[in-house]
This record gives C-alpha cells, sequence and structure tokens, in this order.
C-alpha cells in the first residue's frame, strides 16, 4: 500500500475538507478556552437585530422570583449582551412562564409538559412572534434558556427554536477523582478545581461557572471526591465545606453526593469494626446521615467503592454486597441514594477478571434496597479504549442500574490529541442486549454517570477538545437518541466556529478521532495493553506484576503461534455471561463483530480475515492507518488556521503534534513486541520500526501525570 504524502494529502481532505474559499466571518480574537461552549460569540449586525427581543435581561416572567429563574433571566441577559451587543429591546418577545402560571398571562398551555419529568422544557412560538419557555418547575426553564440561548449560537436565529425537551433519565451525574489535597486521580487538565482547604469560608468563583456549565447541559448531579475515600471527608469540617458548595450549585439544579469509604466508623467513629449488620454500625452512619441532611436537606447520597482494588467493604466481614449496601442505604432512608459500584474483582480468583462482576452481583439481582443503585462500567473491563458492553446490562431486572463512563481519557491518550468520546458511548447505548432492550432503554430509567476530566487548567479539561467530550457526555444523558454528529456540530458551532465549512471539516476530525486511537494503540478487540501504573503508553511486553489480570500479557494471550483471549466455551466462557442469542453469535470468530475479534477468541498470526489479509497483516494494517489518520488530523487542521483564533489554533495544533508522536509509538512499540514473539516479517509496504523492541521497553516515565 502507498504510504507517501499524497495519501495523507488526501486523507487530510476527506478529514477536513474546508472550502478553499471559505473566509471566516468574524473577527478572530485570542481565546483561552475558559468560556467553554458558553463564549456567546457574536452573531453578526443583521443576526443580532433579529435576535435582540428573544435575548436580554428584559423577558416576561410568569413565575415567582427564585434563584433558578433569575439565573433563567441572567442567562438571557447575558446572551443579549454577548451575542447581540445590542441594549435590550424596549419590546422583548420572550416569555419564561411556568405552566402553573400560563393562563395568567393569556398563553396556552402545553400539553406536552403534563406529567413530564422534572426538568422539562417546552419553547413555542406564539402570537406576535413571541417565543414562550415553559416547564413545571424554574429549573425547567434554566434548561429551556439554554436551550434557546445554544440554539441561537449555534445556528444564528431563533427560528426553528421550537422543542419540547425532557430528560431521558433522572440521575445525570459527575464523578470527581478528586482527592482533598488537590490531586486528581487519572486527572490530565490539572490540580482539582475544588479548594477545599479554603473552604467554607472561601468559596472560588470558579464553583459558580462550574455549576452554570453543568446545568447548561443538564448535569444535575456531583460527587466531589474520589472513590478511592478518605474517611475524613465525612467529618463535621468537611459537611460544612460541602454545605457551601451545595448552596453554591443549588439554584443551577446540582446535587452534591460524596464517596463514602466503607470503614468509616472505624477510621473516623472511634467503632472496633465496620461491619454493616453491627446495630452501632449502622447507628453511626445514620447519625452521620442525620448530620449532613441538617446541613444539606438535598444531599444526593453515598458513592461507594467497597472490595475493590484494596478498598474495604462488607465483604471484610463476610457480608455480600447487598448487605452492605442496604445498610447504608436505611441509613439514608428516602432522603438519598447510595450509589454501589459494580466494579468489583478479587485478588484470589483467578478466573477471567471480566467476568467477576457478573458473578458478583448477578446472583444479587432483587436484593438491593430501593434506594440502591448499582453503577456499571460500560465494559466488562475497564475503560477500555473498546470494550463489549457489560454483561450486567440487562441481567439484573430486579435491581437499579446505571452506566458509569470514564470522561477523562485515562486509557485512550490522556489529554493530548483528539478523541472525541461520544461515539464510544453511543456504541454500549445502542447496544442491544439480547435481555429486554438497549443499554440506553435499561438504563434510563435510573441514569448515568461520568467520570470528570476537569481539572484546574485555564481551559478546564487540559485539551480544548476535551471540552467536547464534557458537553457530550452531558448531552447524551439528556437525551441518548442525539447522534455523535448532532453533538459534535452543536459543540463545534458554539466553541470554534458556525461557518459551515470549518465547522463541517472540524466535526469529521472528531468523529473519527477514537477510531484513529484504536487503530494505533489495540485494534482488533485487543484491549489493556497499557503500561503499568501510570497507564500512559505502551506495554504490551508486561507479564511481571504481582497480580495476573494486572499485566498486558493476561489480555492478549500472544505467543509464537496466536493472539487473543478465548473467551467461548473452549476458554474462559464469559461469553454465557450474554444473553444467548449474542452468546452464539460472538462464539464463532466468523460472526463475532470484528471490533472484538480478539477480545473473544485466541487466533493464529496466519488467521485468514474477510480482507483476505492473514491477522499479523490485517493488525500491521491497521496500526498504520491509526498514524497515517493521526497525521492527515494534524494537516486538517493546519488548513483550518484562518478560520481559529491563533491561541487555540496553536494550542490544539500542538496537542495534535503530541499525538502524531505517540501514535507513532505505540504502533512501531506493538509491532515489535508481536513481531519477537512470532518472527514474521512485516507486510511489503509497511514502514520499518525505526528502534529495537529494547529501547521502546526501556522508556520509563515515573513523573506521568494522574497516578
Ligand atoms: C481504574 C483506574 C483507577 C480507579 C479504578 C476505579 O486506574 O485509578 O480507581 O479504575 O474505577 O481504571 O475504581
Amino acid at each position: 500500500m502507498m504510504r507517501g504524502t499524497g495519501l495523507v494529502n488526501r486523507l487530510a481532505m476527506l478529514i477536513v475538507a474546508v472550502g478553499a474559499a471559505m473566509v471566516p466571518f468574524a473577527s478572530l480574537h485570542a481565546e483561552d478556552g475558559y468560556d467553554l461552549w458558553l463564549r456567546q460569540a457574536p452573531l453578526s449586525a443583521a443576526e443580532a437585530q433579529a435576535a435582540r427581543p428573544y435575548l436580554g435581561r428584559g423577558v416576561q416572567v410568569l413565575a415567582a422570583m427564585s434563584p433558578t429563574v433569575q439565573l433563567a433571566v441572567d442567562e438571557l441577559g447575558q446572551a443579549g449582551a454577548g451575542m447581540t451587543g445590542l441594549e435590550p429591546s424596549t419590546h422583548p418577545a420572550l416569555v419564561l412562564a411556568r405552566a402553573d402560571r400560563l393562563e395568567s398571562g393569556g398563553y396556552p398551555k402545553d400539553p406536552r409538559l403534563a406529567g413530564a419529568p422534572p426538568g422539562s422544557y417546552s419553547i413555542r412560538a406564539v402570537h406576535s412572534g413571541r417565543i414562550l419557555i415553559t416547564a413545571n418547575d424554574d429549573l425547567g426553564l434554566l434548561y429551556g434558556a439554554f436551550a434557546l440561548v445554544r440554539h441561537v449560537g449555534a445556528t444564528g436565529t431563533v427560528a426553528d427554536a421550537e422543542a419540547f425537551s425532557a430528560p431521558a433519565m433522572p440521575l445525570r451525574m459527575l464523578n470527581h477523582w478528586d482527592n482533598p489535597d488537590g490531586h486528581v486521580e487519572r486527572g490530565y487538565a490539572g490540580r482539582s478545581i475544588f479548594d477545599w482547604w479554603h473552604l467554607p469560608e472561601k468559596l472560588d468563583p470558579r464553583m459558580i461557572d462550574y455549576a452554570r456549565a453543568n446545568a447548561s447541559v443538564g448535569i444535575n448531579a456531583v460527587v466531589v471526591n474520589n472513590v478511592n475515600a478518605r474517611a475524613f471527608m465525612l467529618e463535621s469540617r468537611y459537611i460544612a465545606k460541602l454545605k457551601r458548595l451545595a448552596d453554591a450549585w443549588r439554584p443551577y439544579g446540582i446535587r452534591v453526593f460524596l464517596s463514602a469509604r466503607f470503614s468509616a466508623p472505624k477510621d473516623i467513629g472511634g467503632l472496633a469494626t465496620a461491619d454493616p449488620i453491627d446495630a452501632a454500625v449502622a447507628a453511626w452512619w445514620r447519625a452521620k446521615a442525620d448530620e449532613i441532611y441538617a446541613a444539606i436537606p438535598d444531599f444526593g447520597g453515598f458513592l461507594v467503592k467497597a472490595n475493590s482494588e484494596g478498598q474495604p467493604g462488607p465483604q471484610d466481614y463476610g457480608r455480600t454486597h447487598a448487605e452492605g449496601a442496604n445498610m447504608l442505604a436505611a441509613a439514608l432512608g428516602d432522603r438519598g441514594t447510595v450509589v454501589w459500584r459494580a466494579f468489583v474483582y478479587r485478588a484470589e480468583d483467578d478466573t477471567d477478571r471480566t467476568m467477576q462482576a457478573y458473578a458478583e452481583f448477578q446472583p444479587l439481582d432483587g436484593q438491593f434496597a430501593s434506594n440502591v443503585i448499582l453503577q456499571v462500567k460500560n465494559g466488562p473491563l475497564d475503560f477500555q479504549p473498546r470494550e463489549p458492553f457489560h454483561p450486567l446490562f440487562g441481567a439484573l431486572p430486579r435491581t437499579k442500574v446505571m452506566l458509569e463512563a470514564q470522561i477523562t481519557r485515562e486509557y485512550l491518550g490522556q489529554a493530548t490529541g483528539i478523541v472525541y468520546l461520544a461515539p464510544l458511548w453511543k456504541e454500549v447505548l445502542e447496544a442491544d442486549t439480547g435481555r429486554g432492550g438497549t443499554v440506553a432503554q435499561i438504563v434510563s430509567p435510573v441514569g448515568m454517570t461520568g467520570v470528570a476530566n476537569i481539572g484546574a487548567d485555564r481551559n478546564w479539561t487540559g485539551t480544548h477538545f476535551d471540552q467536547a467530550n464534557w458537553y457530550a457526555f452531558g448531552r447524551l444523558a439528556w437525551d441518548p437518541t442525539l447522534t455523535s454528529e448532532q453533538i459534535a456540530r452543536e459543540w463545534t458551532a458554539l466553541t470554534f466556529t458556525r461557518a459551515p465549512g470549518p465547522r463541517d471539516g472540524i466535526v469529521r476530525m472528531m468523529l473519527t478521532s477514537r477510531e484513529t486511537l484504536v487503530k494505533y494503540t489495540g485494534p482488533l478487540g485487543l484491549a489493556h495493553l497499557m503500561a503499568t501504573g501510570h497507564h500512559y503508553g505502551p506495554g504490551p511486553w508486561v507479564c511481571d506484576l504481582e497480580r495476573a489480570d494486572w499485566n498486558p500479557c493476561y489480555y492478549h494471550r500472544a505467543d509464537r503461534r496466536g493472539i487473543g483471549f478465548d473467551r467461548t466455551a473452549t476458554g474462559s466462557d464469559a461469553l454465557a455471561q450474554y444473553a444467548p442469542s449474542i452468546a452464539a453469535r460472538w462464539s464463532d470468530p466468523a460472526t463475532t463483530d470484528p471490533r472484538h475479534l480478539l477480545w473473544f477468541h485466541h487466533l493464529p498470526w496466519d488467521h485468514r480475515m474477510a480482507s483476505g489479509r492473514t491477522l499479523w497483516e490485517e493488525l500491521v494494517n491497521a496500526y498504520g492507518w491509526g498514524v497515517l489518520e493521526a497525521q492527515a488530523r494534524q494537516q486538517g487542521w493546519t488548513s483550518l488556521t484562518p478560520h481559529i483564533d491563533p491561541e487555540r489554533h496553536a494550542a490544539v495544533a500542538a496537542d495534535l503534534a503530541i499525538q502524531l508522536t505517540e501514535a507513532r509509538w505505540w504502533r512501531d512499540a506493538s509491532l515489535s513486541f508481536w513481531q519477537s514473539l512470532h518472527g514474521l516479517p512485516l507486510p511489503v509496504g509497511a514502514a520499518p520500526i525505526p528502534e529495537r523492541l529494547e529501547a521502546y521497553k526501556a522508556r520509563t516515565f515515573p513523573e506521568a501525570p494522574g497516578q
């Protein structure tokens, strides 16, 4: 295959394809990314005139002036000032109305709002050119205001703004893996945004900007601390700090949750045990919950990582996960929720790690209290660039189940380059479990949570394009039927430009980006090939870690003859955890989704693929395309120079340069290692590997971030 610059040029054109004649529609000034998708770029003069009556502080309000309604008015006011740059209209034509107050203004009811879930809103054009935002609750008015501003920002006009929108999922949550000392586990955007040390007296104004950004995409719950939790965050002094945040975020509709360390009664409570059936332990948690609710009446509840990766839990006392979760659920009562994580695997258990969560939790179906939610990662392993959906989805019909996604890119390049994650989440949301629906259908009655990628960096997420992942997470939790492309187009228009050529070019760069990363890090269903600890860069050769299932060699099982993990009946039989229809399809390599081939099958290097290539040739080809696409994306971005403000353009260009270096490194190191096992030559035309395997193995990064 030709691997020259001509090909990269053509790929770049395909990926970006910005019309050569396009000129920027507005003058570009340097931007640092702090304003996210809420930057409210100026409209053209004609657009501004047309939008003026609908944006601005002078809206008609048919609702009691609560702090949340005030925010909705402020949001429209700010958009008016920022986007139109004009004095507010003396004849405002926008009405914000609670459904129960509509008739007092002489406006018709919207029947779609009857019985709609909290936060729903409708935007309607009514008589004399007015636009009416209606909701059953104040938060719906705020969401409706954000939606209208988003529509104008993305399209330049209020035309076609009419919409009825109801959140698909009640819980739309961020999990911060932030430690109280400011370090963020798996964080690549600087230190934590939470300044616990100076709370409660000092509230960083950024806490308000953060809440506003979340509310603008419908996020309504935040777990403020790491699942690997410190017990002292349950002490009274921290409850005072948390109260300050909860008070600040309440008008934005955000409820706070705490990660709770299961051994807290021992760690900070002076008890000799944390056994969940011990009456003193239950009483301690009950008193703790009462103390929290006295300060924070709408406290969301506890998130718990128990008996996993060294965390304490009910099994330390011979009790089940259900007994542990239910004890905490009783302490909260109907005031709140226990979110219990299903990410559990044991050191002493040598069954296929991807099977352990199912084995642990499926038999407990029906045993959890009604205010317990089981939080299940998208795949059965651990946030890899690609995994099949978790077999627990659909297997717990009598349990509340919520989806856990990772927004921070621990295993997907951390904060370099462009990797847009909506396609990954859509893949799992749309997966048919074969047991009563898609993953989206199963989790929608409960919710979705995302491990945040937010830090104290000026642009919040380390790279500008990672803002899109925060945005897309919120949008999908609100409406999982949105396409990755719709979300990318909206975000790009709001964040960079709504000029159609450059906008669509950026959208194409985003849509293919996760697949590019999969190609250069682990194609055809390979997973968990990263280096140890920090998880940065390739480490397929690693095979000497204390626990078998921490080693990449455990997952790829490559040797002289072949590669892949046999999870069929002849191997671990993980397939038996899926619905029979799916297990049957995936048990044969010929009918397995090719993207999961080596996840489920161990195959010889000369296995003939559908393409006619051998497995080895196919792998080389995939890695090669990953590198080419990274190169093409970099070139595509260069062609966008005239359309993007210089500061952000330069930052993204640097990110893409790093990504290309990393793509080459992953490809070269991985191929070099596979070759060391089987000794096969590279297929004709494949780029040579510049260094010896030993050189790749010798690279170490003890200082890599996020550990
Ligand atoms: C793993 C991360 C680790 C987390 C763990 C979890 O490497 O830092 O604590 O997930 O989800 O992927 O608990």
